[in-house]
């Protein structure tokens, strides 16, 4: 049996036409919607690709949106400085650098010059600390790991009491997710299990998962043999393996091998049209919440 495609692509739609419809009641009642500022570092066309639909996602349901290009070679002290104005800035609720950054810069200092508040990555330690507590504490939670968990959420998984392994230990995704799912609450209440690249037996991992998440960045990494027959797989993997001659546009593939294993899997997300387009959905939603909650309507 073929599984059942989770689409990223069209759940962002409703999440998207649900922010479309709160701004316009913000705008109305506020007088201002969500403001959101972009800084990229440099031409990485990857990070350009990423930013120009976060910018275009954001006009598209009615945010404020200042798209900040920094050159290569900006300083370490003029991007602190720059986040720094954006952090005084009554019209902007959420920061976002966009990684990697370049090597004369540290990314840890970046990141922990963002206010919290403002931190719509919730990479800030404060918001990785409140993510850790769970529950009330926490105000944002990281993009990636909040779309995997609205895919699995509405794709209609079971999640409570169900072996999760995700692959991987980023502090982006696999870290943040596989803390996420352990926790008390909707989508969650699994029992998780982490491996990375010194894991003895990644396979044999793999095979007891209910839900699968890999986030390696290794193209075709988890073989269709490895998954449990009717699990849900989620493949975080955004690889660029090549170019289209014609189009002249990246060619994108996932972690896992989609044709061989959406024979197996019961639940699976594509690359490109997966969890890439769900981060950009969520960074939405964090923005929305900023706003809300500095406007006092949250
Ligand atoms: N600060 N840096 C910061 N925040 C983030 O959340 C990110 N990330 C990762 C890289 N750096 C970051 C992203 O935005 C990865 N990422 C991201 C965002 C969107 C997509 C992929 C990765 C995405 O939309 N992918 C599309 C294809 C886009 C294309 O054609 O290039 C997809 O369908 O998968």
């Amino acid at each position: 049996m073929t599984a059942e495609i989770i689409s990223g692509t069209e759940i962002r739609k409703e999440i998207l036409a649900e922010i479309k419809q709160e701004v316009e009641e913000m705008k109305a009642k506020y007088g201002r919607g969500p403001g959101l500022v972009t800084i990229l570092v440099g031409s990485s066309p990857a990070s350009i690709s990423y930013v120009t639909l976060k910018v275009k996602t954001a006009l598209s349901v009615g945010f404020h949106e200042i798209q900040d290009d920094q050159p290569e070679d900006i300083s370490e002290a003029d991007l602190l400085a720059l986040i720094d104005k954006y952090n005084n800035d009554p019209t902007i609720d959420g920061i976002l650098v966009q990684l990697p950054l370049p090597k004369h810069i540290d990314d840890k200092k970046v990141l922990d010059a963002i206010h919290p508040d403002k931190d719509v990555d919730a990479f800030h330690p404060v918001n990785v600390g409140r993510l850790m507590i769970g529950g009330d504490a926490v105000r944002f939670l990281p993009c990636t790991p909040a779309g995997i968990q609205e895919m699995i959420v509405r794709s209609g998984t079971e999640t409570s009491g169900a072996e999760v392994v995700v692959v991987g230990r980023s502090n982006i995704v696999g870290k943040p997710i596989a803390m996420m799912m352990a926790q008390k609450g909707i989508g969650a209440n699994a029992t998780v299990t982490i491996v990375h690249t010194r894991t003895k037996d990644l396979a044999g991992h793999c095979k007891r998962a209910d839900i699968l998440i890999v986030a390696a960045g290794v193209p075709d990494l988890v073989k269709p043999e490895w998954i449990k027959p009717g699990a849900t797989v989620i493949d975080v993997g955004v690889n660029r393996v090549g170019m289209n001659e014609k189009t002249g546009k990246a060619i994108l593939k996932g972690d896992v091998d989609f044709e061989k294993a959406k024979e197996i899997a019961g639940k699976i997300t594509p690359v490109p049209g997966g969890v890439g387009p769900m981060t950009i959905a969520m960074l939405m939603k964090n923005t929305l919440t900023s706003a809300k909650k500095t406007l006092g309507a949250a």
